[in-house]
């Protein structure tokens, strides 16, 4: 695996802190029971009694230091820390430091991390309808008002939660990381230009489609590998959000940005059900709390970021990329080519179940228009 800037970064654990907690808290929940049993996300202290509990839990996030999801992670960490006057230890794991993308899902699943921030694009195999966001021009283009879609949605909160719930994911909130972007070593104006291009994609078979509905030819591929693979033209482009491009040094080894605003990069905080069920109630709202309160912060991280980076962008003389913005009537080529795509999600890739959420969250994102 290779990371331009940074190499591979490994996380050292943070000593376990020890903390006490006024709450009462329950054993199998991550919890320190006194016996010192470091690797099931205890600490090691012993608390005083019972009603003293303390918590050292794990977060793992698909980015690195400086990127959204990581940042996102470690300021949910210290808030919860502050919240419990330090009886409440989450130490966060960047990209890379517990294996793969789909390794870190797995790792959810079975309890070995208690919180995650998964991309919806990582288990498309799984939960198909969570693919729903691979469907380009779906939300609003302005961000504001998709955030809101992914705050109030109840075809996200209820229909698709649940079916995440069934595989042991338990989403806790959705949040945008900006509109994607294409990159690639030739300019992408036109469908025309896709005809052969060769598109680094997440495994979501989905967004393979998409790709192939623009006359492209999709390849899944972890982001740990894209630079390498972009520099040496085993790819020839990418989407990703500005942010994610920059902080990754795709431009430096792309020619062509295009500023295509086709869709948004959804992400969503996860927790293990079966650790937050076992939680006390108390811990349980201390958590929801958090993730209210960082929804707002993720939004202006995003925004900020995404900002300051396409100016970087642009102002890299050293590796110039060329940066063009679509016109409406450029942009429409391709939303003609993407309806279809979302007609083969509703009829060959879900079920009723996926179907009845789509349909419910095309009328809340037309009540928001
Ligand atoms: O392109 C990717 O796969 C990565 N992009 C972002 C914005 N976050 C993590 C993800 O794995």
């Amino acid at each position: 695996m290779f990371f331009k800037k940074r190499g591979w970064k490994a996380i050292a654990l943070a000593g376990a802190l020890t903390m006490s907690l006024a709450a009462c808290g329950s054993e199998e929940a991550g919890t320190d029971d006194g016996a010192g049993a470091a690797d099931d996300g205890t600490s090691d202290d012993g608390a005083a009694t019972e009603s003293q509990e303390t918590y050292n839990w794990q977060f793992v996030t698909e980015e690195v230091q400086g990127q959204v999801q990581y940042e996102y992670a470690a300021e949910f960490a210290d808030l919860i820390n502050e919240k419990s006057d330090g009886q409440i230890n989450i130490d966060v794991f960047e990209f890379g430091a517990l294996g793969s993308e789909v390794d870190q899902v797995e790792q959810l699943q079975n309890g070995i991390v208690e919180f995650a921030i998964i991309s919806p694009g990582f288990t498309g195999g799984m939960v198909a309808e969570g693919q729903v966001f691979a469907l380009q021009f779906l939300f609003p283009d302005d961000q504001e008002v998709t955030q809101e879609i992914l705050n109030t949605s109840e075809a996200l909160h209820t229909h698709l939660s649940g079916m995440y719930e069934a595989h042991n994911i338990k989403p806790l909130a959705y949040f945008t990381e900006g509109a994607m972007q294409w990159t690639g070593s030739n300019e992408l104006r036109t469908p025309a230009d896709f005809e052969g291009f060769k598109m680094r994609v997440q495994e979501s078979p989905l967004i393979m489609r998409s790709y192939e509905a623009y006359g492209a030819d999709p390849s899944p591929l972890s982001w740990s590998e894209l630079y390498t693979s972009l520099d040496r033209g085993v790819v020839d482009g990418q989407e990703n959000p500005i942010f994610f491009i920059e902080d990754a040094s795709f431009h430096e080894v792309q020619d062509h940005m295009t500023i295509s605003n086709h869709n948004n990069y959804v992400a969503m905080s996860t927790v293990n059900p079966d650790f937050y069920n076992g939680l006390p109630d108390d811990i349980r709202a201390l958590i929801d709390e958090t993730v209210e309160e960082m929804q707002p912060r993720v939004f202006e991280m995003q925004a900020e970021m995404n900002e300051e980076l396409l100016d970087s962008i642009i102002n890299n003389t050293d590796n110039p990329t060329e940066v063009i913005e679509l016109t409406e009537e450029e942009r429409e080529a391709f939303r003609e080519l993407a309806l279809p795509v979302r007609d083969f999600f509703r009829d060959e890739v879900v079920g009723d179940e996926g179907r009845e959420m789509l349909e419910l969250l095309e009328e809340e994102i037309a009540a928001h228009e």
